[in-house]
């Protein structure tokens, strides 16, 4: 396969103004009938007077130019493109094909969902359903006919507006849909179902009354009620942040439950993952109510970003990825809390995108070459592309940025557009120079800050010295420093903010946060009128996307745990004083945790004024995956030791904190009846609510390290009768533990009473699955080779691949990297079984065994060895060949 590359980018030659669909529905064989408005782009190059059209996997049953069929000598059809020789400038084309919806297990284009059709075009999936112009920058106006059996598909969906509808002979019906907005082929979507529905209204903010209906199997129908709520949330929100209003009378949700990504955001016709819309207490964890907020919240404001205002090319993607994470991040900190959120997220970015920067599939954020355009919806492109609108949010100002992003809704509104014309429109709006910012766009990697201060008693002056670097990347050895905010604060020995008054400055500035601007390789600043040393509390919000150093004491790291006012400093403190510790306990192992640490831990514990939720942030341990990137070679059985000594020893020495701790927090649950099945109240999943079950549930994660009668008595007991799913899942999670240990039979009988209570419940039943794929007992391996053999696997669903397969190689380092390659083995065969069937997730699931420069020389050579034997297979996808390229070559 070959690269496509940004510099190669040409606009289209032809443009489609107007594409009238006829799809007649069947699982196994549709019918796509197209009549295309298409005229030559007055702005392309003029090439060789043919039109050169995208399609793949499809059956040219016949094809029409002005209503003159085409002989055969007039069009050639290979396996990618329908090229039609010598078009008039200005003509129709009708085609009509023939494609296979039930043998699509990729799940682009037209594909089965249980009972229903329903369709994931972005990015390349339309041209699997007819020949087009499948491209971003061409945007038509779609009117749509559906026509199926009217048993089977009661329900027939499209974008845009419902227009009419027909019962036809034969059982069959019909649905017109309209949508008036032009858009690119990769936002069309279509469903076809017997689907329940559930309705609500908004109000815009110009008083117009939109339908909201939102679509599922009929036995899901009361769990969808947290969806529309947070839809409604992500309307209103919009509209104050950003002025955005949503632009026609009806939107629309569908929750299906085979779909490769979180959502899509197609035009008023939303395809969801079910695990974004469905939740219960019961079913649902306090975390899967909080992503199906944020992925509600995130493809509506795709309508505008992304959709109104769309991507040129697919280099671009981050033009609409970046922003919409960031919206809806910031969206998510508005519902929730500020603090923890942005935390979740910094967590996340060093958990994943950290080290994807650092290894062979590093990129820039606008990359510049790609040989399969799914292998590029990265976290680099999405939340690292978020980190660049933050930045630049920082660097204006609330208010500047608002005027930016008002500019760049008002000239560009209806376009494909590129990163740089969103830098442009920051710059004109505020009047700021980016030009270095764009370095950010084009650079991949990194930056590491090395920090050093020195202090001059005398003259209260203190002086930080900021140094930027960013390692090679592949294809780019050379970087050059970027432009960024540093938000800082200085902290006294009371623990109280100090003056920050930088030298020469008038007048002293008060105590608080101070955002500072980088852009040397070397910058110092010298803060002034100081009455006793500071400790800088650094990278305030974590307000640049990178690797600060700066050599704390453990007496300054304590400080600013216990008393930061930047919750994300004092988490990052936190974590940074666990990590030196860890760190320690990996290189000699018997070394005890230092005692400071212990009393630091059991003062934040004890913290009554701090918000739980940001407790139990600061007090959970770093991951071994983010320990293990802190290392040269991860030694990935020495992580996994210390982390679980480190464990034991705070839940020995501080029992009765986290039981006194414990017990306060859960008598704000409900009590539960189990013979009755009922509780003596509704769970509360306000934000508090929340918190507090993430401290108890963290407490409870200690104590089960080193558990005696009374506390292993309470787990099950917390297990047995939660409200919640949270509180389930959790006392589950402590009861696994046991697994191959002499108490064994705690852990299967809670296993066996889970599936039994929820084997009719496929997203639960995932949590079954991948639960028991993390655990780090020994025996997790042959259990995760007995699962796939199990009666509820299935490799055509990917919730079900990734919370059995993805957990397994992704979240459970110790047994993935078991040193006799058995896990690299599990998944390379995995992989090789589902490539030939949805490469997309193949692809993907693929990623733990690309990081293998990072291990010690034996498993190194293992897991080689599964990547070659990859690569040596026949017939691999474009997206394996990619993948496999990058991380051998
Ligand atoms: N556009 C693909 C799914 C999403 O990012 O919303
Ligand atoms: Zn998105």
């Amino acid at each position: 396969p070959k690269p496509t590359r940004l510099e190669d980018y040409q606009p289209p030659e032809f443009l489609i103004d107007r594409a009238e669909l006829r799809f007649d529905l069947d699982a196994v064989e549709t019918l796509v009938s197209a009549a295309l408005e298409i005229r030559r782009n007055p702005a392309a190059k003029r090439g060789d007077g043919s039109l050169r059209l995208d399609g793949e996997q499809l059956e040219l049953l016949e094809i029409a130019l002005d209503d003159r069929a085409l002989p055969p000598v007039e069009y050639v059809v290979d396996e990618r493109t329908l090229v039609v020789q010598r078009v008039p400038d200005r003509f129709q084309l009708r085609t009509r094909v023939r494609i296979h919806p039930a043998a699509n297990t990729a799940l682009e284009g037209l594909y089965i969902s249980g009972d229903m059709l329903c369709t994931q075009c972005e990015a390349e999936g339309f041209r699997r359903m007819t020949y087009f112009l499948d491209r971003p920058d061409v945007m038509a106006r779609f009117a749509v006919t559906l026509v199926a059996d009217a048993t089977r598909y009661p329900v027939l969906l499209s974008n845009g507006n419902p227009i009419d509808q027909e019962t036809l002979p034969g059982g069959r019906h019909l649905a017109r849909w309209e949508d008036p907005f032009p858009k690119p082929s990769y936002l069309f979507a279509l469903v076809a179902g017997d689907l329940a529905r559930i309705e609500d209204s908004f109000t815009t903010a110009s008083g117009r009354e939109v339908a909201l209906h939102l679509y599922m199997e009929p036995r899901n129908r009361d769990k969808c009620g947290h969806a529309m709520r947070s839809l409604k949330a992500a309307m209103r929100w919009d509209e104050e942040h950003y002025g955005r209003e949503y632009d026609l009378d009806l939107f629309m949700i569908v929750a299906v439950s085979h779909f490769n990504m979180g959502a899509m955001e197609n035009k008023g016709l939303n395809v969801f993952n079910a695990k974004y819309v469905l939740a219960s207490p019961e079913t649902a964890t306090d975390q899967d109510f909080a992503g199906i907020a944020s992925v509600v919240a995130h493809e509506y404001f795709h309508n505008w970003t992304g959709n109104r205002i769309t991507c040129r090319d697919w280099f671009q993607l981050s033009l609409k990825e970046g922003f919409t994470v960031f919206r809806d991040q910031e969206f998510s900190a508005d519902q929730g809390g500020r603090d923890v959120q942005r935390i979740a997220d910094v967590r996340a970015l060093r958990a994943r995108q950290f080290p994807e920067d650092a290894g062979p599939m590093a990129h820039p954020v606008r990359p510049s070459s790609y040989i399969e355009i799914n292998n590029f919806y990265t976290t680099t492109v999405y939340e690292k592309g978020a980190e660049l609108v933050r930045m630049q949010a920082r660097l204006l100002g609330p208010e500047r940025f608002r005027a930016a992003t008002d500019l760049y809704f008002q000239r560009h509104d209806g376009q494909a557009v590129t990163t740089e014309d969103f830098v442009r429109c920051m710059e004109d709006a505020s009047g700021l120079d980016l030009t270095q910012f764009r370095r950010w766009y084009e650079q991949a990697g990194t930056p590491v800050l090395e920090c050093t201060a020195d202090w001059e008693a005398g003259q209260g002056t203190y002086r930080l010295e900021v140094r930027q670097h960013t390692d090679p990347t592949p294809g780019q050895p050379e970087k050059s420093p970027r432009h960024m905010p540093l938000a800082l604060g200085l902290i006294g020995t009371d623990g109280r903010e100090l003056p920050v008054q930088l030298a020469g400055e008038p007048a002293p500035i008060g105590p608080g946060t101070r955002v500072l601007e980088l852009r040397e390789a070397r910058q110092v600043f010298e803060f002034v009128g100081l009455s006793e040393r500071p400790v800088p509390s650094l990278l305030r919000g974590f307000s640049a996307p990178v690797k600060l150093r700066f050599p704390y004491s453990d007496e300054e790291l304590t400080r600013l745990m216990a008393a930061d006012p930047d919750g994300v400093a004092r988490w990052n403190a936190a974590q940074q004083l666990a990590e030196r510790v860890l760190l320690a306990m990996v290189v000699t192992p018997d070394t005890p945790p230092p005692q400071a640490f212990i009393d630091a831990f059991a003062a934040a514990l004890g913290d009554q004024e701090a918000d739980p939720a940001l407790l139990a942030e600061v007090l959970a341990l770093p991951s071994e995956s983010y320990l293990g990137d802190q290392m040269q070679a991860v030694d990935v059985d020495g992580i996994h030791r210390a982390r679980e000594a480190l464990m034991v020893q705070v839940a020995t020495a501080l029992r009765a904190d986290l039981l006194e701790r414990y017990h306060a927090l859960h008598r704000f649950e409900p009590v539960t009846d189990q013979a009755a099945a009922s509780t003596d109240r509704e769970p509360d999943l306000s934000p508090a609510a929340m918190g507090r079950r993430a401290l108890k549930n963290l407490c409870l994660g200690y104590l089960m390290r080193a558990p005696d009668d009374a506390v292993l008595a309470l787990c099950q007991r917390q297990y047995a009768t939660a409200a919640t799913m949270t509180d389930r899942i959790a006392g589950l999670r402590g009861l696994i533990r046991l697994r191959d240990t002499d108490q064994a039979e705690l852990a299967e009988q809670a296993l066996t009473d889970f599936y039994q209570r929820w084997s009719q419940d496929a997203l639960v039943l995932d949590k079954w699955f991948a639960i028991q794929a993390q655990a780090s007992a020994p025996g997790t391996l042959g259990r995760v080779k007995q699962l796939l053999r199990h009666a509820n696997f299935s490799i055509g669903n990917p919730n079900r691949v990734r919370s059995l397969i993805g957990a397994f190689a992704a979240g459970n380092p110790v047994c993935f990297h078991a040193a006799d390659g058995g896990g690299y083995r599990l998944l390379a065969e995995q992989v090789a079984r589902l490539d030939p069937l949805n490469p997309q997730l193949a692809s993907r699931l693929l990623h733990p065994l690309t990081q293998w420069r990072r291990h010690d020389a034996s498993r190194q050579a293992l897991m080689r060895a599964e990547l070659e034997g990859l690569r040596a297979r026949d017939g691999i996808s474009p997206d394996l060949f990619e993948v496999l390229g990058k991380c051998l070559d």
